[in-house]
């Protein structure tokens, strides 16, 4: 009888313990987050609420997000590339791996496997210079993909906003800047090999270089691919192109105290806002720094975008641009304004909510011109903060000779 109760008593004690180490485990995991060395840094991933709907899931998951830019370092090893293979959270075009009838390696094999139009396109394609060499000679385009996806819970240096999402290396733009042809071009590849996001951290201004840009980003519109572009960075109400273009989602840039950024562009183009000062991410060769602009918001955009549609595959670009807008946190005056759009973009939102498919298009009128070949001679600014630094004046404006993060930022190693 004695032992009857002694057993039960232990019983009960176990189950106590058991219960606790449950409840621990549930306490834990409603606060996990990553382990990465240098994530306390990252205010802009906080603010996000990328801790939030990192604990919840999905990270990012199938969803190929297209960085038109300077290239990127994909061998950086916070975005996990191992080989052709074993990838990471780099893309890679299944068409272009493999052997060949040959035995040669379809990746090298000058030959275009896929027929998709691209020669050995095996992780992107290089629009300035018409090859598949995407190298990031600049660092703009490796900060940019960081925070969209570099790995999150390795242990090492940041976590993306999307960190399971991967990164098709598009590469418009040299350290000079770029032309609008190429972004043409890489818009129509994003779109064709089967990404769902393209992000767009450059601009320039007004000008009849619209016609061709609007042409690109219907065809990604009709076909279900989201764009993201950057406000720019004059501290300037006119507008910033393919940024107020009205299928495009645009961001202005916050610092941390949820101001907007002092360079940031505004006008009722501006459709979102998100982290863009001080921003930590990667630089090629395996380093990290911090830099600022317009250029470094968009890409949190992009990234929560990424999540959403992990959650919800078929959302349209509309269903996307209307979840976002009524989920984002607002900022400055009630409501929709100008240096703001709708509020701070929430990534916990995006994997938490339920989307709202009821925003229908307001009827854009289309200009539907052949487009003068002088206009492809326009450059392209990347959307770096220090762009504004250097005096070009006119139509062409230049990109900022160095990165940003080589003047104005102290690097930081994980
Ligand atoms: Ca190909
Ligand atoms: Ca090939
Ligand atoms: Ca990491
Ligand atoms: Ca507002």
């Amino acid at each position: 009888m004695r032992y009857g109760k002694l057993l039960t008593l232990l019983m009960v004690i176990l189950l106590v313990i058991l219960d606790l180490r449950l409840a621990g485990v549930g306490l834990v995991r409603s606060v996990a987050l990553p382990n990465d060395s240098l994530l306390s840094s990252q205010w802009g991933w906080f603010a996000v609420g990328a801790d939030g709907a990192y604990s919840i899931g999905p990270h990012g998951d199938g969803v190929i997000v297209a960085v038109l830019d300077t290239g990127v370092d994909y061998k950086h090893p916070d975005f996990g590339y191992q080989n052709l293979n074993s990838s990471g959270n780099i893309w890679v075009n299944q068409g272009e791996v493999g052997v060949d009838s040959f035995g040669k390696n379809k990746s090298s094999n000058a030959l275009d496997d896929d027929s998709n139009g691209y020669v050995d396109d095996v992780i992107g394609w290089n629009f300035v210079k018409g090859k598949e060499d995407v190298t990031d000679f600049d660092g703009h385009g490796t900060f940019v993909a960081g925070i969209v996806a570099a790995r999150a819970n390795d242990g090492l240096g940041i976590a993306g906003v999307a960190p399971d999402a991967k990164v098709m290396i598009l590469k418009v733009l040299s350290v000079r800047g770029g032309i609008w042809y190429s972004v043409d071009r890489a818009i129509r590849y994003a779109v064709n090999n089967g990404a769902k996001v393209i992000n767009m951290s450059f601009g320039g201004n007004r000008s009849i270089f619209t016609v061709l840009m609007r042409r690109a980003i219907d065809y990604a519109y009709a076909n279900g691919v989201v764009l993201v572009a950057a406000s720019g960075n004059e501290n300037s109400s006119l507008p910033t192109f393919p940024a107020a273009i009205n299928k495009t989602i645009a961001a202005s840039a916050i610092d941390r105290n949820m101001k907007r950024a002092e360079f940031s562009n505004y006008g009722d183009y501006v459709d979102l806002t998100a982290p863009g000062v001080d921003i930590l991410s990667l630089t090629p060769n395996g380093g990290y720094a911090n830099a600022s602009g317009t250029s470094f918001a968009t890409p949190h955009v992009s990234g929560v975008i990424a999540l959403l549609l992990s959650n919800y595959p078929s959302l349209t670009p509309i269903d996307v641009a209307q979840t976002l807008f009524t989920e984002a946190k607002d900022l400055g005056e009630k409501g929709l304004d100008p240096f703001y759009g709708y509020g701070l973009v929430d990534a916990l939102a995006a994997v938490s909510m339920e989307p709202i498919p009821e925003f229908r298009d307001s009827g854009l009128i289309l200009v539907a011109t052949l487009l003068p070949a002088t206009f492809l001679a326009l450059r392209l600014r990347r959307s770096s903060r220090l762009s504004k630094d250097r005096h070009c004046g006119g139509l062409l404006r230049c990109a900022s000779p160095k990165p940003a993060w080589n003047r104005s930022s102290s690097p930081v190693k994980p």
